[in-house]
């Protein structure tokens, strides 16, 4: 009898101990669960990502978590709160690319697959980290881009270049927005723009708001200019700009804003019944962010098959005349 209680506790912790293991292996198999975290939930660009991110989860079968990380602890806590949801891995769009190795740590500790978007980390010396998957945007060219816009809006309304101020928008913390603002300004010196009329406005957090301050700084300073131009790492930077210079009294005809970005920020200044400083934006990819970045993920949790370690993507200039055929052309006009 007692050897038979005892044979039974056996087989009991056995069942126990297999079913404990066979669970998480089980819903790693059908259940796939991918993090999307971005810094800046509220920007329209960040919504689009999102938005065709869910496309994905739809069309792959996996559950997609949203969260808006704008801060250093909120990524900590949301990686944490993935883990115990039992996801399997995250796509992150960082508010601090310096938060690299703490974040790199957190998701290994948390045993988290992890993919970065638009913004790429840094190590502490200031070098990308090259061992996290990333997908960002071709930034200097497409900062050429809108300079080389600019220029050529400048030259078809005949001004003349000494009599134009460039606000350039910066915000240097932030390597992508660096290298697009610095793409901005080396196609405009080249078309001839003069390097001394070229302003920098440095903006304290990337939104409109800020821009706004900073632009104004800069219209104050330089009272001299008949006619301005504004560029910056994103739409909201130029619009901030453009708002400034409104301002100012310089409208449409005196103002050429290129942002870059395409999303609603910028696709509502061109519903605007009468044109407005903003003359164009150049258009990137929420749904090369958004949904393939997911399919990635999935794919690298589904099948082990890691993503390319790096990914830029291209844009496309769009001004309110021809705005519907560039996203047509992009892939996006079913928005
Ligand atoms: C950065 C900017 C965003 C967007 C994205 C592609 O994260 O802050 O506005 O331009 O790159």
């Amino acid at each position: 009898m007692k050897r038979r209680l005892f044979l039974t506790l056996i087989a009991a912790a056995t069942a126990t101990s297999a079913s404990m293991i066979a669970a998480p292996v089980a819903q790693a198999a059908d259940e796939v669960k991918i993090g999307f975290l971005v810094k800046q939930p509220e920007e329209p660009w960040f919504q689009d990502e999102w938005k065709f991110a869910e496309m994905a989860a739809k069309e792959k079968g996996f559950t997609l978590v949203k969260i808006g990380a704008p801060s250093g602890e909120k990524v900590m806590s949301a990686i944490d709160n993935l883990a115990a949801q039992k996801a399997q891995g995250f796509i992150i769009c960082t508010p601090d690319v310096k938060l690299g190795p703490g974040i790199v740590a957190k998701a290994k500790a948390d045993k988290l697959k992890m993919m970065t978007v638009d913004d790429r980390l840094v190590d502490g010396s200031g070098k990308p980290i090259e061992s996290v998957p990333h997908m960002g945007i071709s930034a200097y060219n497409i900062g050429k881009q809108v300079g080389d816009g600019i220029a050529a809006e400048i030259k078809k309304r005949g001004w003349d270049m000494k009599d134009v101020g460039a606000i350039d928008v910066t915000y240097e913390q932030l390597p992508t927005a660096h290298d697009r603002t610095a793409g901005a300004t080396d196609a405009l010196v080249a078309a001839g723009f003069p390097k001394a009329n070229i302003v920098a406005a440095p903006q304290a957090k990337t939104d409109t708001e800020n821009a706004f301050n900073a632009a104004n700084i800069a219209l104050t300073k330089n009272p001299k200019y008949k006619h301005w131009v504004a560029y910056g790492l994103n739409d909201e930077a130029v619009l901030g700009a453009v708002r400034a210079a409104e301002g100012r009294g310089f409208k449409a005809d005196n103002m050429i804003g290129i942002g870059i970005g395409g999303s609603d920020s910028a696709l509502n200044e061109f519903k605007k019944p009468n044109p407005t400083g903003f003359f164009g934006t150049v258009i990137i990819s929420p749904k090369r962010h958004g949904e393939e970045t997911s399919e990635l993920m999935y794919a690298w949790i589904k099948d082990g098959k890691a993503p390319p370690p790096l990914t830029l993507t291209t844009g496309m200039l769009a001004t309110r005349d021809n705005v519907s055929q560039v996203r047509e052309q992009m892939g996006l006009a079913s928005k």
